[in-house]
């Protein structure tokens, strides 16, 4: 079925949608960039297992054809998963894309304006792009947070990964009027850690509450997204030194490559990943999930709402 003549929607997610039931969106450059295989694919699967068993639909969107597809098959899952040569897609890609009728996994971005365009108020992931370290003399902010300035879409994610300057992606956020939720505390979480030193400007504690703000931010008519900051569950979190030193070599690593512009983020991923012995990878997994249920959730108390 189709809403818009660039996006296909999954049956199922139309018929969701048409009904007023809960959706929850997934990118799909978790997939192809920041896990290899087969854990990725295997957390793709087991990604939109959690959501179904929270009460709503799964809608995993990726970029196949030269079209924004929505609630992607399982063979999708499977290329995207395999595929080495699948591209990065922002924002500022998807024209391009769509165009010249590739294939491309989508960043937090491009997954929010393909949620936006498909009607879905929801998305999970696990960590989301910020201001780089050094941004002051590399000008390098993820265009994510431009996105959560200008899409209306909620998206839990468990912080952001300390390769970034967390307290200046805040301070960005603050300045471009993104609303970030603290789930249960205000200490922003920094995706490995529950704690980075860094505040949430609130907390709130269930997914009612979440949902209950997140409808009357829209019913102002804000226009912006909403990023909900869900710390991963202690059990599985990492001792704070042991990633801040394998964090401090990646970052020195891609500054003597001189890596630069969309490479930098899977760099610094993949180099932490081989860095820690898969151990990164475990938690990584373990806390994408807990953000997966934890917007199933909030999808099904937004539903009731809307
Ligand atoms: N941070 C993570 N894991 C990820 C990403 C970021 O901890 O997988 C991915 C997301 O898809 C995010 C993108 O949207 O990287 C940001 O890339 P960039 O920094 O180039 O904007
Ligand atoms: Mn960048």
């Amino acid at each position: 079925m189709s809403i818009h003549s660039l996006v296909d929607l999954a049956p199922e997610v139309a018929e969701a949608l048409q009904n007023g039931q809960a959706v929850v969106a997934l990118e799909s450059t978790i997939i192809a960039h920041g896990m290899p295989y087969p854990e990725n694919l295997e957390t793709a699967q087991r990604l939109e297992q959690l959501i179904r068993e929270g009460g709503a639909v799964p809608a995993t969107i990726a970029i196949l054809g030269g079209r924004i597809k929505v609630g992607l098959e399982e063979e999708d899952l499977l290329f995207l998963a395999q595929s080495p040569e699948v591209v990065k897609a922002s924002r500022r890609d998807l024209g391009w894309l769509l165009s010249t009728r590739q294939h491309a996994a989508t960043t937090v971005a491009a997954t929010m304006i393909g949620a936006k365009l498909a009607g879905i108020r929801m998305f999970a992931t696990g960590g989301i792009g910020g201001v780089h370290r050094k941004a002051q003399e590399t000008f390098d902010i993820s265009a994510d947070l431009q996105e959560l300035a200008r899409t209306p879409v909620g998206v839990v994610s468990a912080g952001v990964k300390s390769i970034l300057d967390i307290p200046l992606t805040l301070e960005y956020l603050e300045t471009m009027g993104v609303p970030v939720v603290g789930v249960g505390t205000r200490e922003f979480p920094a995706f490995y850690t529950r704690e980075s030193g860094s505040q949430a400007p609130f907390a709130l504690s269930s997914s009612a509450e979440i949902a209950a703000m997140m409808h009357t931010h829209w019913q102002l008519e804000l226009g912006s997204g909403i990023l909900i900051a869900n710390p991963i569950p202690e059990a599985f979190s990492m001792p704070a030194a042991e990633i801040e030193a394998v964090i401090e070599t990646a970052l020195q690593e891609a500054e003597e490559r001189q890596i630069t512009g969309k490479e930098v983020t899977p760099f610094l991923l993949n180099r932490i990943k081989e860095l820690t012995a898969g151990n990164s990878l475990f938690s990584n997994i373990r806390l994408v999930e807990n953000n997966a249920r934890l917007a199933a959730e909030i999808a099904v108390a937004l539903a009731k709402l809307s």
